[in-house]
């Protein structure tokens, strides 16, 4: 069943945004119902099946493909918000918009969404910071990342270092070769050691947010059988630019402003340069996870 307005805004304490802004992250329980939990799972299989249109390097299947099988051939498709009106719907999910409005500010925008179905046997993501490839001036970007299983240390759940992104800095990477991840590069250099990390263990139906500086990662599914899914959401400030693709034709660095965005609460104080919408849904290529080779644009 739906939440009502007093139930949503009730969710959030102060002590949540405190806790978010001291440690980098923050565990909203409960946020989806089981109803809306399962339309978004129905709706992955209908995506990898081909059914939503056309995705960027979807693999071949047919109709006798079962829903595992069909499931179990993608790790992660970038962008899915483009292809279907369910997951564009999930992105301004009213517990997602009030907890972004309160640990971000009033007005907020979105500019990309990632659904990791990660099968059993299937790899995690090297330690990495998201602001590294979606970098936003204000240090604003924000993941709402959405369970749609458990997720455990056995099927690969997140791992944070919380209060790694207090300092605000941005680490170095190196290549990594390390079969465990689905990327060929690996965020280092951090005064932290895997000891300082913690699981991020949660229901179906919790959002985790975290923050852009917030060093993380995740490891394989070492399950016998089932899927670690999730809608991974990128949010920001909708006062700060967003330089994430090379500047235009005779634009600087400094005004770089990529417009393929999605306003989710409040007002866009650029309006008046209107959007684009050139992006489309596709799987993620072998190795080019969200801790890739410093490329520009490597989550989109
Ligand atoms: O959930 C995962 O496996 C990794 C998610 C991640 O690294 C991200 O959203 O930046």
């Amino acid at each position: 069943m739906a939440l009502t307005e007093e139930e949503i805004t009730s969710r959030i304490s102060d002590e949540d945004v405190e806790f978010y802004h001291e440690n980098g992250y923050l565990i909203v329980h409960n946020a989806l119902s089981t109803d809306e939990i399962e339309t978004l799972r129905n709706e992955t299989t209908s995506i990898c099946r081909g059914d939503r249109g056309d995705v960027g390097n979807l693999p071949d299947m047919t109709p006798t493909d079962s829903d595992e099988e069909v499931n179990e051939r993608v790790l992660c498709i970038h962008m899915i918000h483009k292809i279907s009106p369910i997951m564009n719907d999930a992105l301004a999910h009213p517990v997602m918009a009030e907890t972004l409005t309160r640990i971000i500010g009033p007005n907020v925008k979105c500019m990309q969404s990632m659904l990791f179905i990660k099968a059993s046997g299937k790899p995690g993501q090297a330690w990495h910071q998201d602001e590294i490839y979606i970098p936003t001036r204000d240090r604003s970007l924000t993941g709402g990342w959405i369970a749609l299983d458990d997720a455990t240390t056995e099927n690969g759940c997140l791992w944070i270092i919380p209060g790694s992104h207090k300092r605000g800095i941005l680490w170095p990477q190196r290549v990594q070769h390390d079969n465990r991840f689905d990327c060929a590069h690996e965020t280092f250099r951090f005064p932290y050691s895997d000891e300082d990390a913690i699981p991020v263990e949660v229901e179906a139906g919790a959002i985790v947010f975290f923050n852009g500086y917030l060093l993380h990662r995740s490891l394989p599914n070492r399950t016998e059988s089932g899927f670690r899914r999730v809608l991974v959401n990128h949010y920001m400030s909708a006062e700060s630019l967003l330089p994430w693709h090379n500047p235009g034709e005779g634009e600087r660095m400094a005004t770089a402003d990529h417009r393929e965005i999605i306003m989710i609460s409040g007002e866009d104080p650029y309006a008046y340069k209107g959007t684009i919408q050139n992006g489309h849904a596709h799987v993620r290529s072998t190795g080019e996870g969200g801790c890739g080779d410093g490329r520009q644009n490597l989550k989109s």
